[in-house]
Protein backbone atom coordinates (compact mmCIF):
# COMPACT_ATOMS: atom_id res chain seq x y z
CA UNK A 1 0.00 0.00 0.00
CA UNK A 2 2.89 2.26 0.86
CA UNK A 3 4.79 1.42 -2.02
CA UNK A 4 1.67 2.15 -4.38
CA UNK A 5 1.41 5.37 -2.92
CA UNK A 6 5.01 6.33 -3.81
CA UNK A 7 4.77 5.16 -7.10
CA UNK A 8 1.47 7.39 -7.96
CA UNK A 9 3.22 10.11 -6.40
CA UNK A 10 6.48 9.22 -8.59
CA UNK A 11 4.18 8.65 -11.84
CA UNK A 12 2.33 11.93 -11.02
CA UNK A 13 5.80 13.71 -10.49
CA UNK A 14 6.59 12.13 -14.13
CA UNK A 15 3.76 13.24 -15.68
CA UNK A 16 4.18 16.38 -14.80
CA UNK A 17 7.52 16.87 -16.04
CA UNK A 18 7.37 15.45 -18.95
CA UNK A 19 4.42 17.81 -19.64
CA UNK A 20 6.16 20.27 -18.23
CA UNK A 21 9.51 20.70 -20.30
CA UNK A 22 7.54 20.08 -24.32
CA UNK A 23 4.91 23.04 -22.42
CA UNK A 24 7.67 25.48 -21.85
CA UNK A 25 9.06 24.68 -25.88
CA UNK A 26 5.52 25.31 -26.41
CA UNK A 27 5.29 28.42 -25.09
CA UNK A 28 8.70 30.04 -25.61
CA UNK A 29 8.01 29.04 -29.34
CA UNK A 30 4.68 30.87 -29.15
CA UNK A 31 6.53 33.97 -27.66
CA UNK A 32 8.97 34.34 -30.36
CA UNK A 33 6.26 33.84 -33.14
CA UNK A 34 3.95 36.43 -31.29
CA UNK A 35 7.08 38.79 -31.17
CA UNK A 36 7.49 40.56 -34.72
CA UNK A 37 3.47 40.67 -34.64
CA UNK A 38 3.71 42.70 -31.19
CA UNK A 39 7.07 44.82 -32.45
CA UNK A 40 5.36 45.99 -35.69
CA UNK A 41 1.88 46.88 -33.81
CA UNK A 42 3.42 48.67 -31.40
CA UNK A 43 6.15 50.72 -33.25
CA UNK A 44 3.62 51.26 -36.28
CA UNK A 45 5.68 50.31 -38.62
CA UNK A 46 4.94 51.35 -42.41
CA UNK A 47 6.03 48.99 -44.92
CA UNK A 48 7.57 51.02 -48.02
CA UNK A 49 8.52 49.19 -51.37
CA UNK A 50 11.76 50.24 -53.11
CA UNK A 51 13.22 49.45 -56.15
CA UNK A 52 16.46 50.31 -57.63
CA UNK A 53 15.43 50.35 -61.22
CA UNK A 54 12.09 52.10 -62.69
CA UNK A 55 8.57 49.87 -63.10
CA UNK A 56 9.99 48.10 -59.75
CA UNK A 57 12.80 46.46 -61.59
CA UNK A 58 15.78 45.56 -60.69
CA UNK A 59 16.48 44.41 -56.86
CA UNK A 60 13.35 45.58 -54.58
CA UNK A 61 13.33 45.58 -51.06
CA UNK A 62 10.51 46.38 -48.12
CA UNK A 63 11.46 48.52 -45.66
CA UNK A 64 9.78 49.02 -42.75
CA UNK A 65 9.49 52.55 -41.39
CA UNK A 66 8.68 53.23 -37.32
CA UNK A 67 6.13 56.17 -37.54
CA UNK A 68 7.90 59.78 -36.63
CA UNK A 69 11.25 58.30 -36.68
CA UNK A 70 13.63 58.76 -39.79
CA UNK A 71 14.60 55.93 -42.18
CA UNK A 72 18.37 56.20 -43.14
CA UNK A 73 17.64 53.94 -46.26
CA UNK A 74 20.34 50.79 -46.87
CA UNK A 75 23.91 51.76 -48.07
CA UNK A 76 22.70 49.67 -51.38
CA UNK A 77 19.66 51.65 -52.03
CA UNK A 78 20.87 55.04 -51.15
CA UNK A 79 20.70 57.21 -54.26
CA UNK A 80 19.81 54.68 -55.73
CA UNK A 81 15.92 54.11 -55.97
CA UNK A 82 14.19 54.63 -59.32
CA UNK A 83 10.50 53.52 -57.56
CA UNK A 84 9.08 53.76 -54.51
CA UNK A 85 5.30 53.37 -52.83
CA UNK A 86 4.09 53.61 -49.51
CA UNK A 87 2.13 50.54 -48.94
CA UNK A 88 -0.09 51.35 -45.85
CA UNK A 89 -1.06 55.03 -47.18
CA UNK A 90 -4.42 53.50 -45.76
CA UNK A 91 -3.04 55.17 -42.29
CA UNK A 92 -0.13 56.51 -43.39
CA UNK A 93 2.01 59.09 -45.87
CA UNK A 94 5.67 59.47 -45.69
CA UNK A 95 7.97 61.51 -47.10
CA UNK A 96 11.24 60.76 -49.25
CA UNK A 97 13.94 62.96 -48.58
CA UNK A 98 17.28 63.47 -50.43
CA UNK A 99 19.54 63.74 -47.56
CA UNK A 100 20.02 61.22 -44.76
CA UNK A 101 18.22 62.23 -41.50
CA UNK A 102 15.28 63.40 -43.20
CA UNK A 103 17.26 66.48 -44.46
CA UNK A 104 17.08 68.32 -47.79
CA UNK A 105 14.30 68.48 -50.18
CA UNK A 106 11.46 66.31 -50.43
CA UNK A 107 8.50 65.13 -51.74
CA UNK A 108 5.17 63.35 -50.78
CA UNK A 109 3.73 61.33 -53.93
CA UNK A 110 3.07 58.10 -51.86
CA UNK A 111 3.20 55.98 -55.05
CA UNK A 112 6.04 56.67 -57.82
CA UNK A 113 6.60 53.85 -60.22
CA UNK A 114 9.59 55.99 -62.07
CA UNK A 115 11.12 58.72 -60.19
CA UNK A 116 12.96 59.60 -63.30
CA UNK A 117 10.30 61.11 -64.72
CA UNK A 118 8.89 64.63 -64.30
CA UNK A 119 12.28 66.85 -63.43
CA UNK A 120 13.58 63.07 -62.28
CA UNK A 121 15.09 65.35 -59.74
CA UNK A 122 14.31 62.50 -57.10
CA UNK A 123 15.86 59.23 -58.96
CA UNK A 124 18.85 58.26 -57.54
CA UNK A 125 18.44 60.68 -54.97
CA UNK A 126 16.68 58.99 -51.87
CA UNK A 127 18.47 58.96 -48.98
CA UNK A 128 15.43 58.88 -45.91
CA UNK A 129 12.03 58.27 -45.28
CA UNK A 130 10.02 59.88 -42.44
CA UNK A 131 5.99 58.36 -42.08
CA UNK A 132 3.92 59.54 -40.16
CA UNK A 133 0.09 58.65 -39.09
CA UNK A 134 -2.58 59.90 -41.57
CA UNK A 135 -6.48 58.63 -41.46
CA UNK A 136 -8.01 59.84 -44.91
CA UNK A 137 -10.04 62.96 -45.31
CA1 LIG B 1 18.08 53.55 -59.82
CA1 LIG C 1 20.77 61.38 -51.48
Amino acid sequence: MFNLKNIAILLALGVLSASAAPASDVSVAVAEAEQPAIVAKSAQEIPVYACQGSRWRGACRKLYVDVDECFNVHPDFNDNISSIKNEDTGRSRCMWFEDANCRGRYYKNQEDANLADGDGYFNDRISSISCYAWRGD
